[in-house]
Order: C-alpha cells, then structure tokens, then sequence
C-alpha cells in the first residue's frame, strides 16, 4: 500500500534583492517536476514589481493589484508602491489559503516568492499576517537565499547573517541559510566561518585594518568581534546549503534539509504558537476580568455613596418573571437587519402573533 500522503511543506524564500530568490523558485520548481513521480509544487508570486517571472505561478498578486496604478494613485515610489500592492494583497490573503487550503491533498510544496527589497516583506504587517497565517495552516520552513559570491567579504557575511538571524527570531520558524551562486564561488568559506569561530576572527583581521593609526583596535572591529559571538548561538539553530540555481547543484541537498525541517516545525513552532496562542487568550480574559472587577468595585462604591438609592436597586422578590429575560446574553444589533434604538416603532401595533389582542391603556 502506498505510504500515507503528507500534508504539503511550505517554502518561503526570503532574501536581499538580486540574491536569485526567481531564480531558486525556478529551478526547485523544475527539479521537482523532474522527479519520479514528479513532486507537484503550487507556487506564489508576491513580487508585484517583476516584469518577469521565470516560473509559472499558480497564484500572482500581480493578476490582483496593479503595481504602477497603484504608485501612480496613492503617489507613492516604487518601495512604497510595492509595499502598498502587497498590503492590498494581504486583504485577501483569506481567499489564498482558501485555495491552498483545496490542494493540500494533491501537492507536496507550496513555494512563495517574496518582493525583491526584503525589508518588505520581513519588517511589514502585511508581510508577518502572510507568514503566521501559512505557518499556522502548513509546516512551513523559511529558505533565506544569499548571494555568495557579493558575501565573501567578512563584514558583509556579518551584516547578512545578523538580518537572517533577526528574520529567524522574528518567526521562529524553521530556518536554512541557502547559499546561491556556488557555481561562481564555493561557499566553503562561509561554512568555515559558521563552524570556526577563530577562523572568522582571522578573516576579519586580514580584510580590514584591525587597528587605528594610535595602534588601538578599531571601532568596528569590536563591534564585530562582539557580534559575532552573537552570531556563534545562532548558526546552532539553523542548516546551511550551498545551491546554484544556474546549474541545479545543491538542490537535492536542499530538499533534505526541507525534509527534516518538518521535525524542527513540529518540536519546536508548533509549541511556540501553541504559548503564542494561549497568551494572548489569557491577555485578552484577564482585561475582562479586570473590567468586570473595575465594573464591581464602581458598583460597590455607589451603593455605599448613595444607601437610599441601594435599598431601591434590587430585584422585587414578587415582580412575575418575564420569560424572555432570563437569557443573560444581550443580543448585538445588526442595524442593517434590526430595527435599532431610536428607530421609531409604534408598539401599541405590534403583535407578536396575529390573533394577539392587547388593549393598551390611553394616558390619563
Ligand atoms: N551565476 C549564477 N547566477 C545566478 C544564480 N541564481 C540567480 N542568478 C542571477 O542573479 C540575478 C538575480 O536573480 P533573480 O532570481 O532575479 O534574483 P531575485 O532575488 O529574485 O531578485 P529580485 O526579486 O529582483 O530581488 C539574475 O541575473 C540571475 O540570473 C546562480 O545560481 N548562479
Ligand atoms: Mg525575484
């Protein structure tokens, strides 16, 4: 019997502009057509900016938003144009999952592309509602694809790996550092860096002057050396492939890494949303609890103010009951379906049946 289908694993690719993010979707999306039985993958666009997308996607924010209507209409830039596109996306993000939501039987990847500026995506509303609604829907692992061979400069190794590790401790989701462009340069430098911290001191050294004209050690070159030990607990959490979108090196390595990545989404996302969840709940029923106490505590100080008034304000033992009053829920008006407070309704007419007879005593 053919083992159990698993639900769909879902792909963000996050990086700098030009790190081959298209590029890396194209060429994943093409190795998995390849496999026998060819793996199928459904593909988000959220670039709205591209011109051209090498890769057909089965959902494209630009068939939603247009991108230069919309720079021209808000007169907006191209980052805020963009930023603008993706917000009026992610009004609609509910019918996205919808449709995801109908092929997680019959696809094995959904794989989404992310606009060129990361910042975009990574520090927007828009951009963190799209990941958390995917992330709590699918197993989701996040393919942060950099560019190595404009990396191999320590500082600039630095920066990207310290904006990785942010996106890492803003989602918390399932992290591999994907290293493209391996058939211009190896990323066996990198590696050595990650697992030698000595080594990366050493290059650090070597590229830039360590010390200033007085011979003491240069502003910089502290605050690398501080940061990178930073960096030493966070290459812990993370896996590490080198890739080329060009030629397809890498690519079965880094489906692995996918693999075992939905271990990683199960042991250690799933509890944080779980906490995530449940603090939120008990945020939300401690300001009703506390509003309720303020509501008693207001109530209390009236009736001590004001004794008379106390003594009237009770239920009298002897008044009948009315039947439709011993719902404690106050029913919300829906004014487009209700008639509402202030609209005038001539209750003497009103006849809860038709054969009702209520003669309603004249003033006076
Ligand atoms: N040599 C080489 N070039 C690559 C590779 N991957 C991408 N490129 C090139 O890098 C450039 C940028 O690639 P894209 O895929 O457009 O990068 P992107 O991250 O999607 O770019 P934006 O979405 O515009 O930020 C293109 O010229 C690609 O041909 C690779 O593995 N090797
Ligand atoms: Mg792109």
């Amino acid at each position: 019997m053919a083992e159990e289908r698993k639900k769909p694993i879902a792909i963000i690719t996050i990086g700098m502009a030009g790190a081959g993010k298209s590029t890396f979707v194209q060429r994943i999306n093409s190795y998995l057509h390849s496999q026998d039985p060819p793996k199928t993958p459904y593909i988000l666009n959220l670039d709205p900016a591209v011109t051209h997308v090498p890769f057909e996607a089965n959902i494209d924010i630009r068939d939603t938003v247009n991108y230069s209507e919309v720079m021209k209409q808000y007169n907006l830039g191209p980052n805020g144009g963009i930023l603008t596109s993706l917000n009026l996306f992610t009004t609609k993000f509910d019918q996205v999952l919808e449709l995801v939501d109908k092929r997680v039987d019959t696809v094995d990847y959904v794989i989404l592309d992310t606009p060129g500026q990361i910042e975009i995506f990574t520090w927007s509303a828009s951009g963190a509602i799209i990941t958390d609604a995917v992330a709590s829907s699918l197993s989701t692992v996040v393919a942060y694809i950099i560019d190595t061979p404009r990396t191999s400069a320590p500082a600039t190794f630095m920066s990207n790996m310290l904006y990785a590790c942010s996106i890492l401790y803003k989602t918390k989701l399932p992290f591999i550092l994907v290293f493209n462009k391996t058939d211009v340069q190896s990323h066996q430098f990198a590696l050595d860096w990650m697992h030698d911290f000595e080594e990366f001191q050493a290059a650090l050294a070597e590229h830039g002057g360590t010390r200033d004209a007085e011979g003491e050690p240069t502003y910089m070159n502290s605050l690398m050396h501080s940061m990178s030990l930073v960096l030493d607990e966070f290459y812990k959490h993370l896996t590490a492939v080198g890739v080329s979108s060009m030629s397809g090196d890498g690519i079965k390595e880094f489906f692995d890494a996918v693999e075992a990545s939905r271990e990683t989404y199960e042991t250690d996302y799933l509890p944080e949303l779980a906490r995530a969840r449940a603090t939120r709940e008990k945020k939300l029923q401690d300001a009703k609890d506390e509003s309720m106490n303020k509501l008693l505590r207001d109530l209390t100080m009236d009736r001590a103010k004001n004794p008379g008034g106390a003594l009237s304000d009770r239920w009298d033992p002897n008044a009948e009951e009315d039947d439709d009053d011993d719902n404690d829920d106050e029913d919300i008006i829906d004014r487009t379906e209700e008639a509402w407070p202030g609209q005038y309704i001539d209750v003497t007419r009103a006849q809860r049946h038709p054969e009702e007879r209520i003669n309603w005593p004249r003033p006076g």
